[in-house]
């Protein structure tokens, strides 16, 4: 691990704990635990736009054919992906919502620029950046806890937290300006190290303690690398749920650092903390340190066939298995399916494109022969050689799933 490269969210991660570790531990009087984040709230926005709140918490339609419905979030299913190009579409899009979506008037709503880290402090209103010269970028959003619902079913563990099975990823074009762009307008200073973007959303309480808005800081490393203001999604401004008018997309990095509804920007000369980097998105438990534990690392590989769970098959006929694989450390290498519950192993081909912060979609015959129950399994190695194992580690919040999933599926005579 290069612990100068920022960019990594494993190192900087391991970097800013170190360091908010030091502090707590130098500080004056009373030991601080990792989850009191109360005193960093600083309520920072001072205007904010007209907006409104709709009744539900997701604005879209989520029929059942193509979402499995959590509380406030919506997982999509992978068998709506068959069929499918490269790109997740809007209607089918996974929805992570810690609040509810809120409707915000893009005529009022403006992104703030501000902190010590800025020469220029500046707001930009959404016609200016839709004036501005504008990127394209196709790539995955995952949540950090996609497929956590498998520590339970095969692995007989308790996890806090969504229940997702796979479908906590979508891949889509994303329209908007370099975060890098924005950040030069408003005179980015060379002694700035943070940027925490945080979301026009309501306050987030949880058991009673009020963690104020959605935010989670980056390193300046990252922000003016590869980071998107996004205003299209697939060619359409951005949908009410997907963070319209504006959200980060920081590809790579878990779900949490793509902020919606980004209503102001935080620069600044010193490190940055919330919630989101100190209390969540970090691994608890039993083979983790006490004091909170190693970081949540860059999203780990998977992979998903766009099937139905206990979908049927009838017995004698040719069928085409397919799926999509991912990892956030780069592009797919291989894909390997099994058909067999796991005893003999083939591999899938590749088609299409494979791009590193998105996905592979693969495909593999299979013409069952004998009724019964049957388990399907595919695993995937990205370009450095990471696979999926058996088993993935224990964590409390259940993030960062990576074995192979167990598929099940029935064949019926014809
Ligand atoms: N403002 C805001 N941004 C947010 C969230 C949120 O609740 N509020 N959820 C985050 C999480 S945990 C994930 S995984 C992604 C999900 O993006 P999507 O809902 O467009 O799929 O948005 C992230 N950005
Ligand atoms: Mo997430």
């Amino acid at each position: 691990m290069d612990l100068d490269d920022l960019t990594s969210e494993a190192v900087y991660d391991q970097v800013r704990m170190e360091g908010w570790l030091r502090a707590r531990n130098a500080g004056p009087g009373r030991p601080c635990p990792l989850g009191d984040v109360a005193p960093l709230i600083v309520p920072l926005v001072r205007r904010r736009p007209r907006r409104s709140a709709p009744a539900s918490p997701i604005v879209k339609p989520l029929p059942p054919e193509l979402f499995t419905r959590h509380g406030s979030c919506a997982e999509m299913r992978w068998e709506s992906m068959l069929g499918q190009g490269y790109h997740v579409p809007n209607d089918r899009f996974f929805v992570r919502n810690h609040t509810s979506t809120p409707l915000i008037d893009p005529g009022t709503w403006r992104l703030r620029l501000h902190g010590d880290g800025l020469r220029l402090p500046r707001e930009f209103t959404y016609a200016e950046l839709r004036a501005m010269p504008s990127t394209t970028l196709d790539a995955a959003i995952e949540c950090a806890g996609n497929g956590r619902a498998f520590f339970a079913t095969q692995q007989n563990q308790d996890v806090r937290g969504t229940p997702w099975r796979l479908g906590g990823i979508g891949v889509a074009r994303w329209r908007g300006v370099r975060l890098a762009e924005l950040l030069e307008r408003a005179g980015l200073t060379p002694e700035a190290v943070d940027v925490m973007p945080r979301g026009l959303d309501p306050e987030y309480v949880e058991e009673g303690a009020n963690l104020g808005r959605v935010r989670r800081p980056l390193p300046v490393a990252k922000a003016v690398k590869d980071v998107l203001v996004a205003y299209d999604m697939n060619d359409e401004p951005l949908p009410p749920d997907h963070g319209f008018p504006a959200r980060l997309v920081v590809p790579g990095w878990s779900g949490i650092s793509s902020i919606k509804w980004v209503g102001d920007v935080e620069v600044s000369t010193t490190p940055l903390l919330s919630p989101w980097s100190t209390r969540f998105y970090r691994m608890f438990g039993p083979d983790f340190p006490p004091e909170g534990g190693k970081p949540v690392t860059s999203q780990v590989v998977k992979s998903a066939f766009e099937l139905p769970w206990d979908a049927t098959f009838r017995a004698g006929r040719r069928y085409v298995l397919r799926g999509r694989s991912w990892s956030g450390n780069g592009h797919i290498g291989r894909v390997e399916v099994s058909t067999d519950g796991g005893l003999t192993w083939r591999r899938a081909l590749m088609h299409g494109p494979r791009l590193a912060p998105a996905w592979a979609r693969w495909h593999a015959e299979w013409s069952p022969t004998r009724p019964g129950p049957y388990v399907l399994m595919a695993r995937a190695v990205d370009e450095h050689g990471r696979g999926q194992p058996d088993v993935s580690v224990y964590n409390t919040h259940g993030y960062l799933f990576d074995a192979v999933v167990r598929h099940p599926v029935t064949v019926t005579r014809w």
